[in-house]
């Protein structure tokens, strides 16, 4: 057998099939103009935090310049940035997302 075929013909993997995906971060960007509690909404609807994760995640924020929301596969990361401009820009805020490799 050379490791790929068995003797009878059934075809069995010399290496696992799968891969672990790369990731990429996705990263929220402080602004002088949007509003506490729309970045706090933003991280409920969008990255599934608790009132209290996005108050952090939001002060953060607020405070050092940019944070994590969240890691994600690379179009699941550009989806919610995506639906995180589009909210923002919907709603005349300035906020800004951004994707970063994990
Ligand atoms: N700095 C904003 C304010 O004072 C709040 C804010 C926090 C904006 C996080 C964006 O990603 C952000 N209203």
């Amino acid at each position: 057998s050379d490791g790929d075929t068995a003797d009878i013909g059934v075809v069995v993997r010399a290496k696992p099939k799968t891969r672990k995906p790369a990731m990429y971060k996705v990263l929220m960007l402080n602004d002088d103009y949007t509003p506490m509690e729309f970045v706090v909404y933003v991280l409920e609807r969008f990255f599934q935090k608790n009132r209290d994760e996005a108050t952090d995640i939001m002060l953060n924020v607020h405070r050092k310049g940019v944070g994590v929301c969240g890691v994600f596969t690379y179009e699941v990361a550009e989806t919610k940035v995506s639906q995180v401009m589009d909210l923002a820009r919907q709603n005349q805020h300035p906020l800004q997302c951004t994707i970063e490799k994990d």
